[in-house]
C-alpha cells in the first residue's frame, strides 16, 4: 500500500476521543445524578466539536507542509485537545455504575476507551509527550536517503526501486538506505513509550498497549484470543503461500540468497517493509495462467493522471448509491507530492469538520497499487459522510477494523469484469486464468496477514516493558520470523538500528491490529454484498470474479452498516451485513480455496515454514 498519516485522523473519535482512555478508573467522590449525564454529554459534543476541528486544522497544515513551526503548532493544538479528552474520560467514569438511558451509557463508554495516547496529567510531560509525537511523525515525513548529500531518494522512489529491481544488491543498498531514517527516532520513542504509558495509567490501564486493547467491546483479554484464532485460521493459507513464493525466490537469486528452508530476505519482496508481495507477481506467476493485462501499464498508457484516477474510485462508490464527494473535496485535497517542500506521503483520508470537509492526502502516482489505496482512502471519507448525522461521539466505526476494510472491500470489486466495464481491457480472461488472478490477489492480502498482526504484537510487548530498548529490534526481527518467515538482509544490532521505526504507523502512534482484522472482515463483507449484488449465479461465478459496481442493492446494504457508525457494539454492525456476530476467516479461505488447492499440488515435496 502507498504511505498515509494518522489517517485515523480521519475521524472524531479516533483521534479526538483517541485522546480519552481510562476503564475502571476509580473516581472519589459521589455519584453524579443520571439526570446531569446528558448536560455533560451535551457539553462534551459541542467543545470536542471546536477543538477537534483546531487540531484537525493544525494536523492537515503539519502534514502538508514539515516546518519547525508547523510541527510545533500542531503539537500545541494536539495537547489540547488531548487534555479535554482526558479530562472528558475522567468525568465519564464518575457515571460508572450510575443508571443511563442506553445512548447515554454507550456514549459515556466509548468517551472513557477511545484514546490512542493518552497525556499524563503533568502539564511539563504532557506538553513534551505531544511534542515528541509531532516530532517523530515529521522525521518519517521528511525521511530519504541520500548516498551523497546532494543525490537523495524519497520514500516514492525507493518505493519504486524496491518494486521494479531484481538485482539484489540494488534492493539491499536501498533498503538499508530507507532503514536509516529511523534510528535517530528511537530515543523520543522510548520517551514516547513512558510518557504515554504514564498517561495510560492514570486512566487505570496497565499500559498504552492495553488501552488499544480495551476497545473493542469485549473484554481485552478476549480480543487477543480472538486474534489468535483467526490467525490460527489464515496461517496454513500464508505459509502455502511462502512456500511456493521462496521456491520461485530460490529458482530466481540461487539458494545462497534464499534459504531453501529459512526466512525470506526481506528486501527481495518487492516492498519496503515485505508486508505487500504483488511486486514480484512476474517472478511466481503461475505458467500458463497469467490473465494478461497490466493495471499499471494500461493507467500509464492512458496517461491517467491523479485525479483522473481517484475519479474512478469516486465513481465506484456513486454506482453503489452513494452521493458523489462535495466540490471541496477536490479543492482541498492533496494528490501529487509537491516539488518544493517536505509532506506526510503516507496515504491517508480526512474529516476536517466531522460532516463534509472530506480530503486525501496522498502522493498519487499511475500504479496498480495507487489506484487499490485510493478506494481505500475513499472508503473512509465515504464511511465518515455515511454517520456525519449522528451525535458526535457516535461517528467512528464500529470498531478500527471496520474503517480499514471499507474501502478494500469494493478494492475486491476491482475485477476484469469491472475494468471492461470500464474500457480498460476489451474482454475478460477466461476461466483458465483464474490461478494467475488468484495469485496477484494473494500476493497483496494473503502476504499482509502476519505483518497485520505482527506490529501490535510487537508495540504491546513494549508499552508493557516485556521488550525493553535493548532488545527493541532483536524481539522486531524475532517477530517478523515467527509471524511472516521473514528475515533481516543483514545483522542488525539493537546498538545501531531501530527498523520498526521505518514503518509509518510506529513513529505516527497508529495502531495496526485494524489492518489485520481487516483483512479478514472485508473478505466476510465482500462474500455477503456479491450475494446481494446477484453476481451472476453466485456460486457458479467465483468471489474473485465478482464485482458489485453498479448494485444499488448493495450499496444500501453496506450503507446500513455504515451509518450506524459506531453508536452500536461491531457485533451488531457486522450483523447488519452477515448475519453473524462474530469476525470469520472462512471467508478469505473460500476465496482463495482454488489457490490453496494449486499451491498444495506446487510444493508436494517441498518444505514448508522456516
Ligand atoms: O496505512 C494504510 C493506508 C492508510 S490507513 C494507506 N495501510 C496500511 C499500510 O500502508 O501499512 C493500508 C494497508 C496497510
Ligand atoms: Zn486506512
Amino acid at each position: 500500500m502507498a504511505s498515509m498519516r494518522t489517517t485515523y485522523l480521519v475521524s472524531c473519535s479516533f483521534v479526538f476521543l483517541a485522546a480519552v482512555g481510562l476503564t475502571g478508573c476509580s473516581a472519589g467522590g459521589a455519584k453524579p445524578s443520571a439526570e446531569s449525564a446528558k448536560t455533560f454529554l451535551d457539553g462534551a459534543e459541542k467543545k470536542m466539536n471546536d477543538l477537534f476541528l483546531e487540531f484537525a486544522q493544525a494536523s492537515w497544515v503539519q502534514a502538508n507542509f514539515i516546518t519547525q513551526d508547523t510541527e510545533a503548532l500542531s503539537a500545541v493544538a494536539n495537547e489540547r485537545a488531548i487534555n479535554y479528552g482526558v479530562e472528558l474520560a475522567k468525568e465519564a467514569a464518575k457515571y460508572d455504575g450510575v443508571e443511563l438511558p442506553a445512548e447515554e451509557r454507550r456514549k459515556m463508554d466509548l468517551l472513557k476507551r477511545g484514546l490512542t495516547l493518552a497525556a499524563p496529567a503533568d502539564p511539563a510531560e504532557s506538553k513534551e509527550v505531544t511534542k515528541i509525537a509531532a516530532g517523530l511523525e515529521a522525521t518519517y515525513g521528511k525521511g530519504k536517503y541520500c548516498k551523497t548529500p546532494d543525490t537523495c531518494l524519497d520514500i516514492d522512489q525507493i518505493t519504486e526501486i524496491m518494486k521494479t529491481s531484481h538485482d539484489p544488491a540494488e534492493l539491499l543498498d536501498v533498503w538499508k538506505g530507507w532503514h536509516a531514517v529511523s534510528p535517530p527516532m528511537k530515543k523520543d520513542f522510548q520517551r514516547f513509550v513512558e510518557l504515554s504509558n504514564k498517561g495510560a495509567k492514570e486512566l487505570g490501564y496497565k499500559d498504552t498497549g492495553a488501552m488499544w486493547r480495551s476497545k473493542y467491546d469485549m473484554p481485552a483479554d478476549d480480543f487477543s484470543k480472538e486474534l489468535d484464532r483467526l490467525w490460527a485460521q489464515v496461517e496454513p493459507l500464508y505459509k502455502s503461500l511462502h512456500a511456493y513464493v521462496r521456491s520461485r525466490l530460490v529458482a530466481k537469486y540461487g539458494a545462497n540468497v534464499v534459504p531453501e528452508k529459512g526466512p525470506i530476505p526481506a528486501h527481495l519482496l518487492g516492498n519496503i517493509w515485505a508486508q505487500d508481495w504483488s511486486n514480484i507477481y512476474d517472478m511466481v506467476a503461475p505458467g500458463g495462467a497469467d490473465p494478461g493485462y497490466n493495471l499499471t501499464s494500461i493507467l500509464k498508457a492512458k496517461n491517467t493522471d491523479a485525479k483522473q484516477m481517484v475519479k474512478y474510485g469516486e465513481g465506484f462508490f456513486t454506482s453503489l448509491g452513494f452521493a458523489p464527494l462535495p466540490g471541496t473535496f477536490w479543492e482541498r485535497s492533496l494528490f501529487v507530492r509537491p516539488k518544493d517542500r517536505d509532506v506526510v506521503c503516507h496515504a491517508s483520508a480526512w474529516d476536517l469538520d466531522n460532516v463534509d470537509d472530506l480530503r486525501i492526502k496522498m502522493c498519487i502516482q499511475a500504479n496498480d497499487e495507487d489506484f487499490t489505496t485510493i478506494h481505500h482512502e475513499l472508503g473512509h471519507n465515504f464511511y465518515q459522510r455515511s454517520y456525519n448525522k449522528l451525535p458526535l461521539i457516535f461517528r467512528d466505526s464500529a470498531n478500527d477494523g471496520f474503517h480499514e476494510a471499507i474501502g478494500d472491500t469494493i478494492a475486491l470489486s476491482i475485477t476484469p469484469e469491472y475494468l471492461v466495464k470500464l474500457g480498460f481491457i476489451p474482454t475478460t480472461p477466461d476461466a483458465s486464468k483464474d490461478i494467475g488472478l488468484l495469485m496477484q490477489r494473494a500476493l497483496e492480502k494473503v502476504a499482509f496477514l502476519p505483518f497485520g498482526l505482527m506490529i501490535d504484537q510487537w508495540r504491546w510487548k513494549v508499552f508493557s516493558g516485556e521488550v525493553t530498548p535493548e532488545n527493541y529490534n532483536k524481539v522486531w526481527w524475532e517477530l517478523r520470523q515467527k509471524y511472516q518467515g521473514v528475515g533481516a538482509p543483514e545483522d542488525r544490532p539493537d546498538a545501531m538500528f531501530f527498523d520498526a521505526g521505518a514503518k509509518y504507523h510506529v513513529p505516527a502512534n497508529v495502531p495496526y491490529t485494524r489492518y489485520f482484522l481487516a483483512h479478514i472482515l472485508q473478505f466476510q463483507f465482500h462474500r455477503e454484498l456479491a450475494q446481494t449484488a446477484g453476481c451472476p449465479g453466485t456460486g457458479a461465478t467465483p468471489l474473485h470474479r465478482c464485482s458489485i459496481y453498479g448494485s444499488k442493492e448493495a450499496g444500501a446494504k453496506l450503507d446500513s452498516m455504515l451509518k450506524l457508525g459506531v453508536s452500536k457494539p461491531w457485533q451488531d454492525a457486522l450483523f447488519e451485513i452477515t448475519g453473524k456476530r462474530e469476525m470469520d476467516a472462512t471467508a478469505i479461505r473460500d476465496y482463495f480455496a482454488p489457490l490453496q488447492k494449486w499451491l498444495d499440488e506446487q510444493n508436494a515435496g517441498k518444505a514448508i515454514g522456516w
